[in-house]
């Protein structure tokens, strides 16, 4: 059957046809990354991208909101029941966007705000000074000890009093350890300051009950719908019922316009997904492979950030090994192994030429892989380490890594099958 898209614009059927392939043929472990459902999927593609709803469900800018009102409804009461949130926004069109929401609910341009600082783990828009929020409000950056991993809460609560900040920012984009919202939560209320957690990276961890929920500890959490939470992306922010009203006037009118409701529908369908004992097995399978991972990878001599992980990532300091992140993340590329290259704590180097490598296991454990996998994976990952200039070896691996693959086709309800790209 040939496709509306083959026949229309067969260049672009067939560079998704191949970047469908490309998905199923690599070892895919950039953390922030997985692969959706096709349920997801269609609702991405669906005919609600013909339609604009500025506005909120019952008080909308246009009319013909009869279908649009109940989708984003159900999409704010599953996010509520999961994440037992008072007040739940579905329309960010991004974390970024969903952060920025949220310091324009709470403070005033020029007011300080204070986030993990992004070479030690946190995100651009925690206050990063490439990053427009630096540019807005005064940024002032917490961070985690570079031994130990861990974060000195009475070394965060003095510069919190000496700066003063309207909001302090938790969560990361780059942390393998469970972070201490409830203790966070405490500074803040001490030193007067909103309590913002990003947890963008671990929602799907916490709405499976794996790692603690900042939801009773935060004034505002905001996390993107596309990590280990497995929807379609785009943002989401929950608040005490006491901001819902500064939260929705800060996305709507204050950021964005229409909202994107077929994204919205394919979150209500992943908040389903996520509703349910297979997904807490599938986010108990995603911690149990990178412990794995990461401590193969430790008995093969790499040295990971805190000495290993509690959740999904895994940060490896390439400083020992003398390879810069890059060169490593080129060549594990080349040999079917998607990666990122990443700051290390505590490493001077600048971030587009790193000394790590950010690595973890959602997308892998979407596919059913579990630990004789990780294994497998580590002891890849270590060929191409050890063999960094040598590309016979390099596409050696990649065989491999093919032949891995093959053994665990993403499974047929997450993947399009070639022939069958159709978009509805
Ligand atoms: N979402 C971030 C990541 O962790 O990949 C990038 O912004």
């Amino acid at each position: 059957m040939i496709t509306p898209l083959e026949q229309y614009d067969p260049q672009m059927y067939e560079l998704l046809r191949q970047e469908a392939a490309r998905q199923s043929a690599c070892i895919r472990l950039i953390p922030s990354e997985n692969y959706v459902s096709k349920a997801v999927m269609a609702a991405t593609g669906s005919c609600l991208t013909n339609k604009y709803a500025e506005g909120y469900p019952g008080k909308r800018y246009y009319e013909g909101q009869q279908i649009t009102d109940l989708v984003e409804s159900i999409a704010i009461e599953r996010a509520r029941k999961l994440f037992k949130a008072d007040h739940v926004n579905v329309q960010s069109h991004s974390g970024a966007v969903a952060n920025l929401a949220a310091y324009s609910a709470v403070a005033a341009v020029g007011d300080t705000i204070m986030g993990l600082a992004l070479p030690y783990g946190g995100h651009l828009s925690h206050g990063w000074k490439v990053s427009f929020t630096s540019k807005v409000f005064n940024s002032v950056s917490y961070e985690v000890d570079p031994e130990t991993g861990q974060f000195d809460f009475n070394k965060i609560e003095e510069l919190a009093k000496q700066h003063k900040p309207k909001i302090i920012i938790t969560g990361a984009s780059a942390y393998p350890r469970k972070i201490d919202f409830k203790t966070f939560g405490e500074i803040a209320k001490r030193v007067g300051a909103y309590h913002l957690s990003d947890i963008a990276h671990i929602s799907g961890l916490v709405v499976a009950g794996l790692h603690q929920s900042p939801v009773p500890y935060a004034d505002i959490v905001s996390t993107t719908t596309h990590k280990t939470l497995r929807g379609p992306r785009g943002g989401m922010l929950m608040c005490t019922a006491a901001l819902a009203d500064a939260i929705d006037k800060a996305v709507f009118p204050g950021l964005q316009g229409g909202p994107h409701m077929h994204t919205i529908s394919a979150l209500a369908v992943a908040l389903k997904e996520a509703d349910s004992p297979e997904f807490v097995a599938y986010a108990k399978q995603i911690i149990k492979n990178a412990k794995v991972l990461s401590e193969t990878l430790m008995e093969k001599g790499f040295k990971l950030f805190s000495g290993g992980t509690d959740n999904h990532l895994i940060l490896i300091d390439l400083r020992s090994k003398g390879i810069p992140g890059k060169k490593l993340s080129k060549a594990l590329d080349r040999a079917r192994i998607e990666t990122n290259y990443n700051t290390i704590p505590g490493d001077p180097a600048k971030p587009f030429n790193p000394n790590g490598l950010r690595i973890g296991t959602p997308a892998v454990t979407t596919r059913g892989m579990k630990e004789e996998q990780m294994k497998i994976i580590a002891s890849l990952i270590t060929k191409v380490a050890e063999n960094i200039d040598n590309e016979e070896i390099i596409a050696q691996v990649g065989r491999e890594s093919l032949l891995l693959c093959s053994q665990f086709p993403v499974p047929e309800h997450f993947i399009i099958p070639e022939k069958r790209f159709s978009l509805i």
